[in-house]
């Protein structure tokens, strides 16, 4: 068992990033065993959940004439358009029926307003817009965070580099994360990742 101060994040093993889903990842249902044993040896666990109203800005049927992978200018920054996924009490948007969800203490949504997308467990995408998962992990003592899920150049990247820079430790479990990779995204995110610290393990 590992210190009270450890706590596994779990991102985003929902139906829609498993193969058969909406914006499936390749081999995306293979961490679902890892995650269900790590989750043993965790004292404080934490699952992500990607949940969008279907009118989502960050869907590609909302913007006339565009196709899901294109990128547009947002207020915040640059979008990837996506196709329609996780949207709000579909199937698509449920955990993996393997994934262990009675083991976690919280489950935090994001994405969850229209105008904004969130890939980051902490920070809507403006990077500045708190989820409240940085409250909840410090009043219950947390330092350190092994992150594990879906994808790993989006959802899993932003949410380690985010927690990095406020201070957490931060260890990736490599054999429990599957990626999109899209443009070289897999290789950019390790890279990044590396750079802000954190331990890519596996
Ligand atoms: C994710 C794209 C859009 C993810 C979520 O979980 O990595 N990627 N929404
Ligand atoms: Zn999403």
């Amino acid at each position: 068992m590992r210190a009270a101060h450890e706590a596994l994040i779990i991102v985003d093993v929902q139906n829609d990033f498993c193969p058969g889903g909406a914006l499936a990842v390749a081999d995306g249902d293979a961490v679902v065993p890892i995650i269900n044993r790590l989750m043993h040896e965790f004292e404080v666990k934490v699952l992500t959940q990607d949940w969008h109203p279907l009118n989502h800005t960050s869907f590609a049927r909302q913007h006339k004439g565009m196709e899901p992978f294109q990128v547009i200018g947002m207020p915040y920054g640059e979008q990837v358009l996506w196709p329609n996924h996780c949207v709000q009490g579909t199937e698509g948007a449920a955990f993996h029926p393997d994934l262990m969800t009675d083991f976690a203490d919280l489950i935090i949504r994001k994405g969850f307003r229209r105008e904004i997308d969130s890939y980051s467990a902490f920070f809507e995408n403006d990077r500045e817009t708190p989820t409240g998962l940085d409250g909840y992990l410090r009043t219950r003592g947390v330092t350190d965070l092994t992150m594990v899920g879906l994808a790993t150049d989006f959802c899993v990247q932003f949410s380690a580099i985010d927690a990095a820079r406020m201070g957490y430790g931060v260890t990736l479990r490599m054999d429990a994360c599957r990626a999109i990779d899209m443009d070289g995204s897999l290789q950019q995110a390790r890279a990044a990742m590396s750079d802000a610290g954190i331990v890519l393990e596996g």
